[in-house]
Order: C-alpha cells, then structure tokens, then sequence
C-alpha cells in the first residue's frame, strides 16, 4: 500500500527540476553568482576553496576569473600542504605507532608512512586540505596527477589522525564534518578509505553523534552522506558494506524529512543548501516533495546569503549541483559570459541603539559566573562586532576582545582574555535574548538562543541583549 502510495504521488507530481526553476528566479541565482565572483576578484578577501567549487559548479563563468582564482589558491595551498610531510615535521617531534592499517585499502608507500608517522606533531587540517583537493578536481583542464599525489597522502595521514583521535577521545581531532569532507575528497579523487575510518563515520550517523551543544547537525549529516553516496557510486567499497552506506543514506534522508522544519528549512537556512545537496547526489530532488519546498524557501531568503562562504555552500544546489558532481566534470563549452558585481551593501540606518553585552563562564572554570555586564550604545546599523569595539572602548569595564580570520570571517576567540581553545573544543557561542528587559539583572532562564551567524554578520536590534558565552562543542 505504502509503495503504491509513493508510485502514485510520483506519477501525479509533475516531476520538479533540481535547479532553482523559472527566468526570474535564474536571473536572481545569476546575480548571486555574480557576486561571488565580484567577492572572489577581490584581492582583500583570501582565496577559498569552497568559493573556487561554487564559481567551477555554476551554470556560467568567467574562466579567466577562475583561472586566476585557481592560481591564487595554488599559491596559498600548494606552499601549505604540497611541500614532502618530511619537510613539515619538527625535528624533535615524538613518533606514536599508528594503528595497524588495512592492508588492502591503505595506499601509502613505505617512504610516505615513514613521513607521515614523524609528521604527527601537526594538527590536522583535514577540512580544509579535503575542500583544496576537491576544488583541484574541478578544474578545467585537469592538473597534472602528480603534484597531487603528496597532498592526497597528506589528506590520508590527516584523516588517519582523526580516526585515531576519535578512537582516543570518541570524536576526531578536527569534528566529524571535517572528517566527512576528507572522505569525500578521497572518494572524489577515487582513493580507498580503509573500511574502519569509515566505519566510524557510519556509527557515528547511526548513534546522531554529529551534534554540538546549541546547533543543528544538519551540515555534518549531509557531508557525511555525500561521502557514503560516494563510495557506493564510485565503487570503492565491496558489496556488503555499499548495501549498508545505502541503508545509512536512506535512514538520514528519511531523519532529514522528517526533521523539515515548518519553513522548509533542513536545519537552518545555512544548512539547508547542504541537505539539499543529499537529494541532488541520490536522485531524489525530482520526485521529493519535501526538496521542493526546500528550494522554495531557500529562494525567498537569498538575502541570508551575503558572506563568499555562504554564498559558495548555496549556490552549487541553486544550479541542481551537489560536490558529487566534482566528480564527472566534463571541460567542454563551458558558457563564459558571466561578468562580476559589486557586494550588496546593507541599507544605511540613521540613530543610535542600546545593546546589553554579558559575558558569562561556566561555574567550574571561573569563580563568578557573569563576567561582564553592560549597556553599550551603538550606531542604529551597527554589527555585533561593531558593538564589542565600542565595549572595548568604552571605561571603565575594560572589555577586552580578539577575533581570528577564517573563511566564515571573524571568529570570536578571546573575549576578557579567556581565550577558546579548539584542542578542548570550547568557544564563545553568541546568542542573544531579543525581548529581555534592559534594566534586568537576571535573564529568565531558556530566554536565549544561539545566533545563527557570526559577530560581523550580526546587526543587534535596539534593546536586545547579546550574551557571548564560553561554552562546549
Ligand atoms: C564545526 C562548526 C563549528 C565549530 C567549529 C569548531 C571546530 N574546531 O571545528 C564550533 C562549535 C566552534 C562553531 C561555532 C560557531 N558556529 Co559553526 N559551524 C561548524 C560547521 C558544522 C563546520 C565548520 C567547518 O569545519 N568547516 C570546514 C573547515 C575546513 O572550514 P574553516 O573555514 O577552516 O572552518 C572553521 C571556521 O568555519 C570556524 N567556524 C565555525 N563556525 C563558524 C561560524 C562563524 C560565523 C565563523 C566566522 C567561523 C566559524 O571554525 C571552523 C573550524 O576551525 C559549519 C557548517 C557549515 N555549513 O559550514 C558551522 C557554521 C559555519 N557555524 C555557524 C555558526 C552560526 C556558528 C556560531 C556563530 C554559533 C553561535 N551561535 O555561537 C559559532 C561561532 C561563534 C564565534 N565564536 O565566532 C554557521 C555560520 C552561518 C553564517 N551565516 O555564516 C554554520 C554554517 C552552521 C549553520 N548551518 O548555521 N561552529
């Protein structure tokens, strides 16, 4: 009954597109495009590898563009990771004996373990280095392998490294969604994965340990997935455990619909494109109701997209694509008419606001548990950030802050000299409770929630209080 109920909707559903539908809407995709790649010209902004795949997986580009994008990240990735892990390593640096490895799958050389066993001093960089190695198979025409080969070694040594972190400490060194862009990355570049690290990734979506306190796994889920569709699909895995990466990819998509929120969000606005890029990779955009409605609410909030990063995770499924495709990328006629625009400012705002800031520290690292709190006047349209240099500036409190750059952009690192520290997987989560009360001492409880961007993205509203809070991920 079920089954007939699915064929049934299938055949009276008229079969929906992957892409963002309709000339209006292409046009509105076109212009995000645009400003991506108006953002990518820019030479203030550092190369990404995440915006380089958006820019390679669009309907239109501008080649040359791109082409020198790709020089821009060979330079500053090439230096990083291409350079022998020999070269990499401390020179006192204390070798650990590695997991016995699977024999069949792992591809090391003798000359390539050796090296990376001494190289283990170094934290791994397995997100960012899966993202470079997934962009270099998107370009057109492809690089010479060679080169290549010390990188995707590098990525494997990497990957190991998380694989024994989350033996040691039940979760990888970097984060599961790191560790599922390494995967892909392999996958896409047609590498083995020995089963074990992969069978890590598979418990941990059976067991939904992909979640951090205060935000949605969406992302890390979705990644994940792409990577066991890969597998499969590449075939780089043997029958028994393709039959079982397929029954987890079914169990996810299912967990996903079902989670769908009332605003046709998987997760959040930002998570959602990657969701979406499940159904892409697994055929089922054209005949799931719930993609549709994914779609549709992506395309009335195309305003939530104004950073490169965020940008560069929406517009691949805007054009029906998903990081799968990286894989089959054919260079011929590529359309090369598009031509960059200028960032979209936020409207100027006249006047003045007044934000409360507290800072609070959990009990057990700190003897008083707020920290810091303040009303702190601010310009109508300023960002969170700008209304934390105003707290610094202002006596006599001494508000102190730092920010790291990432590609995300600012990220809160320090704030009155507490610094976050990514080896205890804390940070300084933002959330903010919009309708508290200026003058009250104590927030009631379950009044705050977590922001859904970061200090500079954030525009406080008069009156709202802003909370920055040392937390666990
Ligand atoms: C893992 C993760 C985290 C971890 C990172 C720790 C770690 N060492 O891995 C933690 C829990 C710390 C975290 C924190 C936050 N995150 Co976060 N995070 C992610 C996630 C799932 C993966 C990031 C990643 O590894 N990328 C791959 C690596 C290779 O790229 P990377 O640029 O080197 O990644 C680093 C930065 O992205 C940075 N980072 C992580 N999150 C954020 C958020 C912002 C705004 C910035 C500037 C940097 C940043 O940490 C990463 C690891 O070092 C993404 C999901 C996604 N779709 O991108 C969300 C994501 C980037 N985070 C998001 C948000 C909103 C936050 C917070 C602002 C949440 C909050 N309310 O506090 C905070 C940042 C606060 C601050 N101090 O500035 C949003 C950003 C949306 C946007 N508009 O830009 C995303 C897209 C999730 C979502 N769907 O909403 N995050």
């Amino acid at each position: 009954m079920w089954l007939l109920l699915v064929v049934l909707q299938a055949a009276v559903l008229p079969a929906q597109l992957c892409e963002a539908p309709g000339e209006a809407v292409a046009a509105a995709v076109q212009a995000l495009s645009a400003r991506l790649l108006g953002l990518a010209v820019d030479p203030a902004q550092g190369p990404d590898p995440s915006v380089y795949l958006a820019l390679r997986l669009a309907g239109n580009h501008d080649l040359h563009g791109e082409e020198q994008y790709l020089v821009r990240l060979q330079d500053a990735f090439q230096h990083r990771y291409g350079r022998s892990l020999q070269a990499a390593v401390r020179p006192h640096a204390v070798p650990h004996g590695h997991p016995q490895r699977d024999a069949a799958a792992a591809e090391h050389s003798t000359a390539d373990a050796v090296a990376c066993r001494s190289a283990e001093a170094e934290w791994p960089e397995t997100g960012r280095l899966a993202l470079y190695l997934l962009g270099l198979r998107a370009t057109c025409p492809p690089p010479e392998p060679g080169p290549q080969r010390s990188l995707v070694t590098r990525l494997k040594y990497y990957l190991e490294e998380d694989w024994a972190g989350s033996r040691q400490h039940g979760h990888p060194l970097t984060s599961y969604y790191q560790y599922s862009l390494g995967v892909l990355a392999l996958c896409v570049h047609r590498k083995r994965v020995r089963e074990e690290v992969i069978r890590r990734l598979m418990v941990a979506e059976q067991h939904n340990r992909f979640g951090h306190a205060g935000s949605s796994t969406t992302d890390t889920e979705a990644v994940a997935v792409l990577a066991f569709t890969c597998l499969e699909r590449e075939r780089l895995v043997g029958a028994r455990l393709a039959a079982e990466l397929q029954a987890a990819t079914r169990r996810a998509k299912r967990r996903m619909i079902e989670a769908q929120g009332q605003d046709g969000f998987f997760g959040n606005v930002y998570s959602t494109p990657w969701a979406m890029q499940v159904f892409i990779a697994t055929n089922t955009c054209r005949t799931q109701p719930a993609y549709g409605w994914a779609m549709a609410a992506l395309l009335e909030n195309l305003d939530a997209f104004t950073t490169a990063a965020t940008m560069a995770q929406v517009l691949p499924v805007l054009h029906g694509r998903s990081y799968l495709d990286i894989a089959s990328m054919r260079c011929c006629e590529e359309p090369n008419t598009l031509m960059p625009i200028g960032p979209k400012l936020p409207p100027e705002m006249l006047g003045n606001k007044m934000v409360r800031l507290v800072v609070e520290c959990p009990e057990l690292q700190c003897p008083q548990h707020r920290l810091y709190d303040q009303p702190v006047p601010a310009p109508a349209g300023a960002s969170l950030l700008d209304v934390l240099r105003v707290a610094a500036a202002q006596g006599p409190h001494n508000f102190t802050f730092d920010t790291q750059d990432t590609a995300q952009g600012p990220f809160l690192s320090t704030v009155l000299g507490l610094k976050a520290r990514q080896q205890k997987r804390s940070y300084w989560q933002l959330l903010t409770a919009p309708s508290t009360n200026l003058q009250m001492a104590t927030l009631p409880p379950g009044a705050a929630v977590p922001l859904s961007t970061g200090v500079a993205d954030y525009r406080p509203r008069d009156g709202e209080t802003l909370i920055l809070r040392l937390s666990k991920w």
